[in-house]
């Protein structure tokens, strides 16, 4: 995979009308500070054109990033980590509920989660929204670096349980600090790629 132009496109608030876009998609949902925009700018090779946030819950923006005119990364509101009852009214749940809704090129959604935490009630509800609309969730269990080597097995199975994932569910350990599993994330990306006829990045 290879990306040579990446561009912060288009930015959508509250308000804004969903883009129809000329290409995929590919979205990353997440709780704030779960290391979403650190995964895209790992994807993208940016140090920090995703802004990696020092403040949790601050970006409420549905962000396009254009990759090589080939296809979208699209960054998804992140949400709340400890609200028990989840209330789909919260401004995030409706952005994201909007953008499942209407965009038209999705075709993959990744769904990040701490590797360390069993998933919250808004991992759950957020992953039950994406198996709603269609989409099976690959999840990427991130800030693999935290965690012991030996761990790693358990630990994701306590996501797997958690979330109550299909049995061959995709799970992609990833550390943003020693970019493990950004191939495996590469090459899921280009084989959607290839599928649609556009080819591999
Ligand atoms: N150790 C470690 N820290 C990470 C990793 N990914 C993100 N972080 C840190 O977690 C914090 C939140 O990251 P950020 O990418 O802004 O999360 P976002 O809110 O989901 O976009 C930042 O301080 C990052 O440096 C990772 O894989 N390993
Ligand atoms: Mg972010």
């Amino acid at each position: 995979m290879v990306i040579k132009n990446v561009n912060l496109e288009t930015v959508c608030g509250i308000t804004s009308k969903i883009p129809q876009s000329l290409y995929m998609e590919f979205a990353f949902a997440g709780r704030s500070n779960v290391g979403k925009s650190s995964l895209i700018n790992g994807l993208m090779n940016r140090k920090s054109l995703a802004r990696i946030s020092a403040q949790p819950g601050k970006t409420q923006t549905i962000n396009y990033y254009n990759i090589n005119n080939q296809c979208y990364f699209v960054d998804l509101p992140g949400y709340g980590y400890t609200t028990a009852n989840v209330k789909v009214k919260e401004q995030w749940g409706k952005m994201v509920e909007r953008y499942l809704h209407k965009t038209k090129m999705l075709k993959a959604i990744f769904l990040l989660v701490d590797i360390r935490h069993e998933p919250s009630a808004n991992d759950k509800t957020m992953y039950d929204w994406i198996v709603h609309y269609g989409f099976e969730p690959i999840i990427i269990a991130t800030k693999l670096d935290k965690i012991k080597k030996t761990q790693v097995q358990k630990h994701i199975k306590m996501i797997k349980t958690g979330l109550q994932v299909k049995k061959d569910a995709v799970v992609i350990p990833y550390s943003s600090m020693t970019k493990e599993g950004r191939e495996e994330i590469y090459a899921l990306l280009d084989k959607y790629l290839e599928e649609e006829g556009t080819g591999a990045l």
